[in-house]
């Protein structure tokens, strides 16, 4: 088992998540990175998911603007072009490199829809292999919905986030902790606060139980907005909310704070990231872990083209340096 002290965590902690850097989310499971190839038009297969992962982390200088790089096991297993596996390669061009952990999710029985993350069986040993193969941290992500999230859901995910982060750092990785209230719908910006109160307070509660050493975390949370479909409200007042729910929940001694972006377009997720940034009452860095937001036009430009490649990378580019401008503010 690697073992790192506590001093080295946090030094990776903090290393995702300051110096106005952030992490590219490209760990989509392989159902849902086919189904964003094939709405694209380009066939699914392992090779073409590779081949996307590759043009994202090729695009040059992308480590001027992303410290980390959130990888599923089919790419974390597979090699570039050149021969070199991705977690190796992703560390020689100045990125940290790593790993979804968690399998998915499945219905939680007697909670109405509400949903719980598996993932837990035989983890210890996975991480083992991760660790031995390179991985600096890992993700696992629990997923709430304003109108099907309750107290139990609440608290059965956060225990499984609590054993998954201790079991990283038992095993030498950085666990990012990834509360998702998601933002699909039409619900106001109060449910969205609620809702993502209620995730937060279970989840520090058990890492607190667990024992987890929070200087040695990353948390990944939503901004509380309005659901997509619901009048949206000016980024200033979701920086505020936002802000005023993670300063209940979160303690000072998080390494830093990494939003998903969850749907939201670049250009809104960049506005409220800013905000937030601008806001010195925080005690801890702020950052973005986007998936969507950096890489759905550059997969759209892309279209399975090898001539589109470094046209591709310039967009993947610009969307990384437009939202690590809005961490450095
Ligand atoms: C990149 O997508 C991640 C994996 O999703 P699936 O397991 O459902 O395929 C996802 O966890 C992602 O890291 C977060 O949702 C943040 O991504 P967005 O697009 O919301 O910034």
């Amino acid at each position: 088992m690697t073992t790192l002290t506590a001093t080295a965590l946090a030094d990776i902690a903090r290393q995702l998540t300051s110096g106005g850097r952030g992490i590219l989310a490209a760990d989509e499971s392989i159902k849902t990175m086919s189904s964003r190839l094939e709405q694209e038009g380009i066939a699914a297969s392992a090779t073409a998911r590779r081949d996307y992962r590759a043009l994202l982390l090729t695009a040059a200088d992308l480590s001027q603007c992303i410290s980390g790089i959130i990888l599923c096991d089919e790419t974390f297993g597979q090699d570039l072009a050149d021969g070199r596996p991705f977690p190796i390669a992703a560390r020689e061009l100045g990125i940290l490199p790593g790993i979804k952990v968690d399998t998915g999710t499945s219905p939680l029985p007697g909670q109405g829809g509400a949903l719980i993350t598996e993932g837990l069986d035989g983890l210890g040993a996975r991480l083992a292999s991760y660790a031995q193969r390179g991985a600096a941290f890992a993700k696992w992500r629990a997923v709430f919905d304003v109108h099907t999230i309750t107290p139990y859901s609440a608290r059965a995910n956060g225990q499984a986030l609590a054993r998954y982060a201790a079991l990283c750092q038992q095993h030498g990785i950085v666990p990012i902790v990834e509360p998702e209230v998601l933002c699909t719908g039409d619900h106001d910006l109060a449910a969205s606060a609620a809702a993502t109160s209620l995730a937060l307070g279970a989840v520090f509660e058990a890492l607190v139980d667990a024992g987890v050493q929070l200087s040695g975390i990353v948390l990944k949370p939503n901004f509380v907005t309005p659901g997509l479909d619901a009048s949206p409200v000016p980024a200033a007042e979701v920086a505020a909310a936002t802000f005023a729910v993670l300063n209940e929940h979160v303690p000072a001694e998080v390494a830093g704070i990494a939003f998903l972006s969850g749907g939201h377009p670049t250009a809104n997720v960049c506005a409220f990231l800013s905000a937030l940034a601008a806001d010195d009452r925080r005690p801890w860095p702020v950052t973005f872990s986007f998936g969507r937001a950096l890489v759905s036009a550059a997969l759209h430009t892309w279209a399975g083209s090898p001539a589109e490649v470094t046209a591709a990378q310039g967009v993947l580019l610009d969307n990384c340096a437009a939202a690590a401008q809005a961490a450095a503010e």
